[in-house]
């Protein structure tokens, strides 16, 4: 998979960035690279996405079993748009670092050199593209080496929007088209020419999460230890592990709070899209339905230098995360795929464009507190979490031998015998002494 995102202004974007490499680490998908591109900020979302990665993988520093290749990171196109950071958005310790280091070496992260040398070494149709920002570079590669996507890429997930027109489906005004609109018509014409096949997903079509999540996994991370009971000696191993990616939750926590703090500002300032007025924001961030809204004159009561904080307690739509959704082996449950199919010149595409089209808020939520979970826990303590169940089943089903304290592991879903022997410890560690066929 290759991802081109720009992380920094939305959360969202580094959400994915964390997805996937959790899922990289745990061999459930091949992170090739992240090309990070847009808003003039090309090094500088390129540096904060080594900063977060590096983190995540920090955490996975022994985990020798766990596939953790090579992700490379580099920078895409920088878009026409100037936009100007907020102070939060490059917050992450390690960012200065990698930005050192990418300007002293850009060739070295040229984006569109990296993409096309990950198309000319992959086998046909391996590729898959996530494009959760604007379309540059993909337009880019698609001009310059045509034939070369076309043979490579199997599958194309867009955060984006598509429209149903008299000349078939086209562009519409989602923010990632809008970024570079020549680069999305681009981008989705030859998609629909060439036969690739295409997951579109817009704005209409993701639901409403609750913002407390990212909260919940940023501010009692404490937790996880206790609730797996595990040794002193363990939870210590743990807390340093825990260390590391905690950085990533408080970022994420902070990255969605001060970015709707920012938001309130442009609002109040009326600097955004007529939709977007202080009702809107109260409806979408403060959980504040119209009524309430009118009742509390909220419109005159608060304004740009109140302090928003305290009423935010609403939802954010996760674009990037449900869009990468789809992707995941279990998205035909997730997504009605079949509602969404749309066959154009003989190939089957799948758009997500409506509201009624959105997964289920329960399913997304669950899909990052797994990863959440995953990413705080590091990829051992997971190893040892699954062992730890399996022995706790195990108790109850052998007669444990109480000279050795030996005792078999049965695995009660498939209800056979798992070829380990676990000894106890007198600090309850479980620790697999013994590998043999029962
Ligand atoms: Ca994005």
């Amino acid at each position: 998979m290759v991802i081109f995102c720009d992380p920094g202004p939305d959360p969202d974007d580094i959400k994915v960035v964390v997805a996937a490499a959790v899922l990289h680490r745990q061999g459930q998908l091949k992170l090739e690279a992240l090309i990070c591109n847009g808003g003039n900020q090309a090094a500088e979302r390129t540096a904060l996405a080594k900063a977060v990665l590096a983190n995540v993988r920090g955490s996975s520093h022994n985990s020798a079993d766990i596939s953790d290749g090579e992700i490379r990171v580099a920078m895409g196109v920088d878009s026409p748009q100037k936009y100007e950071p907020k102070p939060h958005e490059y917050n992450f310790e390690g960012f200065d670092e990698a930005l050192k280091e990418i300007r002293a070496q850009e060739n070295a992260y040229d984006g569109s050199a990296v993409f096309i040398d990950i198309l000319q070494s992959a086998d046909p149709q391996s590729i898959t593209l996530q494009i959760q920002s604007g379309m540059r570079d993909v337009a880019n590669a698609i001009h310059s080496h045509p034939q070369l996507v076309k043979e490579k890429v199997g599958l194309v997930s867009i955060m984006g929007g598509l429209q149903k027109t008299a000349s078939g489906w086209e562009a519409d005004m989602a923010a990632n088209n809008c970024f570079d609109m020549a680069a999305a018509r681009c981008v989705y014409g030859f998609c629909l020419a060439q036969g690739l096949r295409m997951h579109v997903v817009s704005r209409q079509a993701v639901p409403h999460l609750p913002m407390t999540l990212a909260k919940e996994f940023a501010g009692s991370t404490a937790d996880t230890a206790k609730s797996s009971r595990r040794s002193r000696r363990q939870c210590t191993e743990t807390s340093i592990h825990r260390g590391s990616a905690v950085k990533t939750m408080a970022y994420l926590y902070n990255a969605q709070r001060l970015g709707l703090i920012g938001l309130w500002g442009n609002v109040c300032r009326k600097t955004l899209v007529a939709r977007c007025n202080k009702e809107w924001f109260f409806a979408t961030f403060c959980g504040i339905s119209k009524p309430q809204f009118l009742a509390l004159d909220l419109e005159q009561r608060v304004g740009e230098h109140d302090d928003i904080e305290p009423w935010l307690c609403g939802t954010i739509k996760p674009y990037d995360v449900v869009a990468f959704m789809t992707l995941l082996p279990n998205a035909k449950k997730l997504f009605d795929f079949e509602r969404a199919e749309e066959l154009v010149n003989g190939t089957k595409h799948y758009f997500f464009v409506t509201d009624e089209q959105a997964p289920a808020t329960a399913d997304v939520e669950a899909f990052l507190r797994d990863i959440y979970t995953s990413l705080l826990l590091g990829p051992q303590q997971q190893l040892d979490r699954r062992r730890y169940v399996s022995y706790r089943r195990s108790i109850s089903l052998c007669q444990q031998d109480a000279q050795s304290r030996c005792t078999a592991s049965i695995d009660i879903d498939s209800g056979r015998c798992a070829p380990y022997i676990y000894r106890r410890s007198a600090s309850l560690c479980i620790v697999p002494v013994h590998v043999s066929s029962m």
